[in-house]
């Protein structure tokens, strides 16, 4: 099979990536490992920045998103047994964030591109991406039984984490920037009505507790457990009573509970692998680079990603003009490193990072900050509803 642009990965970054391209009149094929029905339901981010919003609705794909997103104007920073609300977007330029899940956003991309008679092979997995320091890459892959190869002009490597386009790298051409975190989160789905208008981070002494939602009846919670911790540790009623601790406040908050149908436990790191381009093949999403939840970032980071790659690979195949394509990697990355210090920042202030009591009476103190100063919370609420390419 012959394309202009394979992607590799049909998550977030790859599908919007193939949308883009295809609105600019560029044939490109992408392949994933997993199933339609494994992609469409696999559950993650949920809070989508103004800008993520902004280019899915001007490409014509934001339609259920407009109707069925959550539209959030603040969010509540809770410590000490009280909340304080940032007024995100009185202190932002009215920008806000939307609430809305991951795998609605992949499942609106993949109808939109089966649509428009795109192809999107499932069940197809790369287990090699060779010759992008040539003219022809070629990405191999696996597929009803068989061995496959995708010709291509340019290779996208959307396969998240633990794809193989950033291992096709030689290990000395790429520099690699990690930090683990001593804990990890717990996730459930509920079907629950939310208990607040607005997403709740709670600091507490006993660790990190985080209330959203996906819809009026559906809420999504989070809390701090030790890395690789077993779901199976904490049964329902376990999960609820842990939330409602961490979460009381001293005028009585009680936390709506119901039927828990989606468990999991997610590890919490940074990483960042530059550059992001190696001469045919670019990088990008969480193939790139990965961010702690607690700035919920990884994703709208996918989509700053493509939307740089799109207009590079737009210049470059319609003039010949490959300056976008050469400032890709550059570009994309002074926004991940901006997304890693509000993402590192925000876990380490609502997090019990070690115990130290010392570290404790600083967290505490940066937080009275954030909630009292108007600059600070400024800080916060211009990185979180995310800040413009430009600005950047
Ligand atoms: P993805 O979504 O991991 O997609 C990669 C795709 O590549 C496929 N693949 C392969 N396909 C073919 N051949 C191979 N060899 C392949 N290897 C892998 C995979 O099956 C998959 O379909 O990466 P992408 O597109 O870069 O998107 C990144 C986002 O998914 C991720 O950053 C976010 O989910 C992170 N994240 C959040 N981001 C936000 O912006 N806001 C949030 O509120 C937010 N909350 C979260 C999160 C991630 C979480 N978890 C589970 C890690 C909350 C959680 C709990
Ligand atoms: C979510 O709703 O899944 C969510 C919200 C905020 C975060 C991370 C995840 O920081």
């Amino acid at each position: 099979m012959d394309t202009q642009v394979g992607i590799v990965g049909a998550g977030p970054a790859g599908l919007l990536l193939a949308h883009l391209l295809a609105g600019a009149g560029i044939e490109c094929v992408v392949l994933e490992a997993r199933s339609r029905e494994y992609v469409e339901h696999r559950v993650r981010a949920g809070v989508l920045e103004q800008g993520t919003v902004d280019v899915l609705t001007h490409t014509g794909v934001g339609d259920r998103l407009q109707e069925e997103g959550m539209v959030h104007r603040g969010l509540e920073l809770r410590f000490g047994g009280r909340g304080h609300r940032i007024a995100l977007s009185d202190l932002a330029g009215g920008r806000a964030i939307t609430v809305y899940g991951q795998q609605e956003v992949v499942k609106d991309l993949i109808a939109a591109r089966l649509d428009a008679g795109g192809t999107i092979e499932f069940e197809a997995e790369a287990v090699a991406i060779e010759g992008f320091d040539g003219e022809r890459p070629v990405v191999r892959y696996r597929a009803g039984g068989g061995e496959h190869v995708l010709r291509c002009a340019v290779v996208a490597g959307c396969d998240g984490f633990h794809g193989v386009a950033r291992a096709a790298v030689p290990e000395g051409a790429l520099s690699v920037y990690e930090r683990e975190y001593p804990f990890a989160w717990l996730g459930i789905l509920a079907r629950a009505a939310p208990s607040s208008d607005e997403l709740i981070y709670t600091h507490h002494d006993r660790g990190f507790a985080l209330h959203s939602m996906r819809s009026p009846e559906v809420t999504r919670n989070y809390l701090q457990v030790p890395p690789g911790e077993d779901p199976e540790a904490w049964p329902d009623e376990r999960i609820w009573e842990e939330l409602q601790t961490r979460m009381a406040t001293e005028d009585g908050f009680t936390l709506e509970r119901g039927e828990i149908f989606e468990k999991g436990v997610a590890p919490m790191r940074s990483f960042v692998a530059e550059p992001m381009r190696h001469g045919r093949l670019f990088l990008a999403g969480d193939a790139a680079h990965i961010v702690p939840a607690t700035g919920a970032k990884g994703l709208n980071l996918a989509v700053a990603d493509v939307r740089v790659l799109a207009r590079g690979l737009r210049a470059w195949f319609e003039r010949g003009d490959e300056a976008g394509l050469d400032a890709y990697s550059d570009r994309c990355l002074r926004r991940v490193w901006r997304v890693q210090h509000f993402s590192w920042w925000m876990t380490q202030m609502l997090h019990r990072m070690t115990g130290d009591p010392f570290e404790a009476k600083l967290q505490r103190s940066q937080l009275e900050y954030v909630v009292r100063s108007e600059a600070a919370a400024r800080t916060l609420a211009e990185n979180y509803v995310g800040l413009e390419l430009e600005d950047v």
